[in-house]
C-alpha cells in the first residue's frame, strides 16, 4: 500500500497518523509544483485530480479526499481511537470537527491564504475569517485538550497541520488555550517526527 504526499500539505495528517499506528505503508512523496512522484512518474496518472492525499491499495485501488483517507487510516488502527465509534459523542464530535477543518479552515481559508494569484482583498479577507475559526477552536480546546474530547483523533491530525501551516506562514501569534493545544501536538513523538522528516524533504519535493 502507497501513500502519496507532499512535504507540509495537507497529506501531513495521514502521514501523522500513519506514524502514530506504525501503519505498514510506503510513504511516496510528490512534487506538487512538478506534478511528478520521487520516480518521476506524472502524479496525473495516479489520481486524475493530481492532488494529495492519495492512498493506493495493493491492487492498485485509490482513495481520495482528506477527511475520507484519514478516516480509512483510522479504521486500519481501530485500537487506537483515531475515529471512535460514530453512534458515540466522541465518534460523532470527531467527525464534525473533521468537517469544519477541511472546509471552513482549509479550503475557506488557507487555500487562499497560499494559493498564489489570489487577489490580496481575498487573501486578507481569508486572513481575518482565519483568526475567526481559530479563536472558535480555541473556544473548544479552553474544555478540553484535543478538539473531540480528551483523546487525540484524526481531527487533530488535520488540525495540527492547518495550526502548523498558520505558525509558518506567521499568520498569527498563538496563545493560551491554542499554545498548550500546539505544544501537546508537539510532544507526541509521530507529530514531530512527521514535521521533521516533512521539513528536511520540502525544498525537493515541494
Ligand atoms: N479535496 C481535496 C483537496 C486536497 C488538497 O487541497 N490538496 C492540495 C495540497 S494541501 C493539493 O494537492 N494541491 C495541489 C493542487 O490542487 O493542484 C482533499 O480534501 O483531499
Amino acid at each position: 500500500m502507497d501513500y502519496f504526499f507532499s512535504p507540509l500539505a495537507c497529506s501531513f495528517a495521514g502521514h501523522v497518523i500513519i506514524r502514530e499506528a506504525s501503519l505498514p505503508i510506503e510513504m511516496q512523496p510528490v512534487s506538487l509544483l512538478r506534478k511528478q512522484t520521487k520516480d518521476g512518474v506524472p502524479f496525473d496518472t495516479i489520481s486524475a485530480k493530481s492532488q494529495v492525499p492519495v492512498l493506493r491499495f495493493d491492487d492498485g485501488r485509490i482513495v481520495t479526499e482528506n477527511s475520507v483517507v484519514l478516516q480509512v487510516l483510522a479504521d486500519m488502527a481501530p485500537d487506537h481511537g483515531y475515529l471512535p465509534p460514530r453512534s458515540t459523542t466522541a465518534g460523532q464530535a470527531t467527525l464534525e470537527w473533521l468537517n469544519f477543518v477541511a472546509s471552513e479552515v482549509h479550503k475557506h481559508c488557507l487555500y487562499p491564504i497560499f494559493t498564489k494569484g489570489v487577489p490580496a482583498e481575498v487573501r486578507a479577507w481569508a486572513k481575518d475569517n482565519l483568526v475567526k475559526k481559530l479563536a472558535y477552536v480555541t473556544r473548544q480546546l479552553s474544555h478540553t485538550p484535543y478538539l473531540a474530547g480528551n483523546a487525540f483523533t484524526i481531527a487533530d491530525a488535520y488540525f495540527g497541520w492547518a495550526l502548523m501551516l498558520t505558525l509558518r506562514g506567521g499568520l498569527l501569534e498563538p496563545q493560551g488555550d491554542l499554545l498548550a493545544y500546539w505544544d501537546r501536538l508537539l510532544a507526541r513523538p509521530a507529530f514531530t517526527a512527521a514535521m521533521e522528516t516533512e521539513e528536511a524533504l520540502f525544498s525537493q519535493f515541494a
